[in-house]
């Protein structure tokens, strides 16, 4: 799908025009004197660096304010179709950089700053990471809103305002301790407006009664409102003076309904009812990979698709007389399951408060809505009792069971008499309601991530689905921001790449093919050195200051930065460390190249067996660490509390970037990419969007290893695989695995028992002992890449070149003209011809091979 969409429009040039088209040094750095004045009361002098943050802030909400206004006029005039990505996730991280490069004032904004003696760098670190996500799922969001607003597209997120983000992670004694993330300090966030004059009432609760007075009509009664208030965030495109937004609701308590002595409650009452409704969107569930049927996150789920859906039908009707036309001018999309009761509420709002029939309003719906699925792991798929769903949304839950009623009756029409099939479609079976399936029936398009992800769906998740409603099936492989995870967060290989080839490639990032050439070109791959040694050089002084390391920045910095998850097989990287530690042991002038290996990742908090891989390195470390015989040669260091903004550090130092999932289960991943486009080599498996990072660099430019996804899935088929064998037969494995639990650690005996059971006594489930043997000869392939540095510098070149693919803004391009069929020109990603593209991108013919399993 992507070949004949990216060349199909016109270039797209924003007629939007004003402010900072022409913003001077010294009327900045006036402005911000008067930021400082007006905000704090205070000169520069007396201003902390929190309150000079925060001028600086203000003063940059205050240009995108204008461009916001400007925006909204200029769209209520042209009336485009509008996108709103429903997610419970958005992972935004930090945002004054990123405006300020969005709104192409940062040069001017550091000189401004230096002339009143202030380093730019020293207020962005004053700034709260918005940690509204787990990982993935929500900084992808984040990254597209970023490419829609780039792109000039009207498109827009709706997310909850979560009081306390991902829990802040410390590390004592090797454990992980969870605290809460109180990133809302002032309880304002400096670049939302809050909107309550657009507030929603989301019911819970209550009873449904049929009232028949020629049409049948639903009244639900008794229910309890819960007030939605917005909190815009502005979303700034790049250079193009348009401004989106990022709506987040929060929960607060309808004061109409519960002031003090009315109804009779107490004011004692008023406070715990505030309290109780207010905890609503308290806090973000710690957790990416486990289904937990928690009334209170179903509660979430329906109070953000609600209050959205509302929203989003009374501002279209209040632009539009004929709500048939719906679909061509609104998009929803459902980011994973957690938003599909969207696919009921649109029902009831059509149905119940726009008088709608049922077959009409189930059109709209479907036109409407479309899905994307981010994960296969069974233990994550969403399924909600329906007693549960039955009492908390009793309208809702008329409505689902409804559409599964006419679902299956049109699934026996074409199996008439297959049960079974039947039964593994149905929306409502087992007394549960199947989330995933409802929002497949509910959406016209139901995309995957990755190649083979989409393809796995295909066949084995989703099979019954797909051979149902082949058409439904696409592939949108993800992809990331260029503008912050290189523009921003590298300005020095940001710069290196203009002056190489131009700034283009910051708005069509497929001209970094251009850069292709240039490895050959020793004096450049030299520059391209000096620039990493530059970021290892601030990554080694941050490792000192925090975790009082020293590191060698000489050493390859191998960096496995995510979440803590068996699947993603941190367990395999430690294994291999500890057969490096074990070899250098017992030859201590063993000659290998140094190595720092870099982990970061937060475990649920639930999750025991993720908290004990996190002991585990911290021991590992501990041991290496403090190891004098093996001279340096191994560093391991995990760093507390990983987030976007150490993201945004780590990468860019990274010479190796660790994609080890077992094959088969990362969906796409998307740090594979941010480490690609800033030169990190990626040691991995044939896994997720691994697989076309491997066809657009080249198989000489990345280490592969391991089992294929189609071997691990016919594993799985047949029960697994016995680990044992592999014990017995190779001697490395056996050293280590004992290590485990024979008291090479200076722990108890069953610390890390867990980890030897699940390798030994339960089978493997992640085959950690299946890939050991190829994973190290990879690692044996990089260490004899890196020793010769001007052929590692030239791989290093090839993945920046050919990373253009994976920017946000294709994938964006891609959901826009396929799946949400904007009316806009949709611009381009990409400036060269089909041929021209296949010719500067030796590796990744635009019609590139197709993942197909058998
Ligand atoms: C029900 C709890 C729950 C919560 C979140 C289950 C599953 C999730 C997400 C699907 C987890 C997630 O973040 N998935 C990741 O999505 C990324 C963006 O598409 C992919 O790159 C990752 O491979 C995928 O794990």
């Amino acid at each position: 799908m992507h070949t004949n969409t990216m060349y199909r429009f016109d270039n797209f040039a924003p007629h939007y025009t004003s402010y900072p088209k022409s913003l001077t040094v010294s009327e900045l750095r006036d402005a911000f004197i008067v930021a400082l004045q007006s905000l704090h009361g205070k000169t520069l002098n007396c201003a902390s660096k929190q309150e000079k943050f925060e001028a600086l802030a203000w003063l940059t909400k205050s240009i995108i304010s204008k461009n916001l206004i400007e925006t909204q006029k200029q769209r209520t005039k042209d009336d485009p179709k509008q996108v709103y990505y429903l997610s419970i996730e958005f992972l935004l991280g930090r945002l004054l950089e990123n405006n300020l490069v969005n709104l192409g004032i940062r040069e001017v904004c550091v000189k401004a700053l230096s002339e009143l003696g202030i380093e730019l760098d020293s207020l962005l670190d004053q700034e709260e990471d918005a940690g509204l996500g787990n990982g993935g799922l929500g900084r992808l969001a984040a990254c597209y809103l970023d490419s829609m607003a780039a792109m000039g597209l009207a498109g827009h997120g709706c997310g909850l305002r979560y009081r306390y983000g991902l829990f802040e992670q410390k590390i004592k004694n090797g454990y992980q301790y969870e605290y809460p993330d109180n990133w809302l300090k002032n309880q304002t966030y400096v670049w939302e407006y809050r909107r309550p004059a657009e507030k929603i009432a989301v019911r819970f609760g209550g009873t449904v009664r049929t009232q028949t007075n020629g049409k049948i009509r639903f009244i639900h009664e008794n229910y309890e409102n819960v007030m939605a208030v917005p909190y815009d965030v502005p979303i700034v495109g790049y250079k193009n003076q348009l401004v989106n937004t990022l709506r987040l609701w929060s929960a607060e308590v309808d004061v109409d309904q519960y002031t003090c002595g009315a109804h009779g409650v107490e004011c004692n009452s008023v406070i715990y009812y505030k309290h109780a409704i207010e905890s609503l969107t308290d806090i973000l569930y710690p957790d990416d990979s486990h289904y937990e049927g928690k009334i209170l996150r179903l509660k979430q789920q329906y109070f953000l698709v609600s209050a959205s859906l509302q929203s989003i039908i009374r501002n279209f009707r209040m632009q539009h007389d004929v709500l048939q036309e719906l679909p061509d001018k609104i998009a929803i999309h459902i980011n994973d399951t957690h938003p599909s009761l969207a696919v009921a509420e649109l029902m009831r709002i059509l149905i119940d408060d726009c008088c709608l029939g049922w077959d009409e309003a189930w059109s709209l719906t479907v036109r409407t809505l479309s899905y994307t699925n981010h994960t296969v792991l069974p233990e994550a798929l969403e399924k909600w009792p329906v007693n549960m769903l039955e009492q908390l949304l009793p309208r809702i839950y008329m409505i689902i069971h409804e559409i599964n009623e006419r679902y299956c009756r049109e699934l026996w029409n074409s199996y008439p008499g297959d049960w079974d099939r039947i039964h593994s479609m149905a929306i409502i079976a087992d007394d549960q309601v199947h989330m995933a399936h409802l929002a497949i029936a509910g959406s016209h398009t139901v995309n995957g991530v990755a190649e083979i992800h989409t393809e796995i769906l295909k066949k084995t998740v989703m099979h019954n689905f797909y051979t149902y409603t082949p058409d439904k099936f696409t592939n949108v492989t993800n992809g990331i921001t260029q503008r912050r995870w290189l523009l921003t967060s590298n300005p020095k290989l940001a710069a290196l790449i203009t002056d190489a080839i131009g700034s283009n490639w910051i708005e069509y990032p497929c001209d970094l093919a251009k850069l292709a050439p240039l490895s050959k070109d020793t004096a450049f791959l030299e520059d391209l050195a000096s620039v990493k040694l530059h970021n290892k050089l601030k990554l080694a002084k941050y490792i000192k200051e925090k975790h009082g390391i020293i590191v060698d920045v000489h050493s390859i910095f191998d960096s496995h930065i995510k979440r803590i998850h068996a699947y993603k097989r941190q367990c395999l990287n430690v294994m291999h460390i500890m057969h490096l530690y074990h070899c250098l042991r017992e030859n201590p002038q063993l000659d290998i190249p140094p190595r720092t290996f870099i982990f970061g990742g937060k475990a649920a908090p639930g999750y025991y067996k993720a908290k004990k891989t996190i002991k585990l390195i911290n021991t590992l470390a501990d041991k290496i660490n403090n190891d004098s015989a093996i001279h340096n040669k191994l560093k391991v260091l995990f760093l507390e509390n990983y987030n976007v903004s150490h993201a945004e550090l780590i990468i860019p130092a990274s010479d190796v970037s660790e994609q080890i999932s077992t094959a088969s289960r990362e969906a796409s991943g998307t740090g594979n990419m941010k480490f690609m486009m800033n030169g990190a080599l990626t040691i991995g498996t044939l896994d997720g969007a691994n697989i076309e990072i491997r066809n657009a660099v080249g198989a000489d430019n990345i280490f592969v290893f391991g089992l294929s996804a189609e071997e691990v899935l016919a594993y799985y088929r047949r029960g697994g695989y016995n680990p044992w064998d592999i014990y017995n037969s190779d001697l490395r494995i056996k050293t280590i695995v004992d290590q485990l639990v024979n008291g090479f650690f200076p722990v108890d005996s069953d610390e890390f028992r867990s980890h030897y059971d699940a390798l030994l006594r339960y089978g493997d489930e992640y085959f950690l002992l299946k890939d050991f043997a190829s994973y190290v000869a990879a690692h044996q392939q990089l260490a004899d890449a890196y020793c010769n540095q001007n052929r590692w510098q030239a791989m290093s070149l090839l993945n920046i070149a050919h990373s253009g693919w994976f920017s946000g803004d294709r994938t964006f391009s891609e959901y826009a003209a396929e799946i949400w069929t904007m009316d806009q020109p949709i611009p381009l990603w990409c400036q060269c011809l089909p041929e021209d593209y296949a010719r500067v991108n030796p590796g990744r013919d635009v019609n590139h091979d197709q993942v197909i399993l058998s």
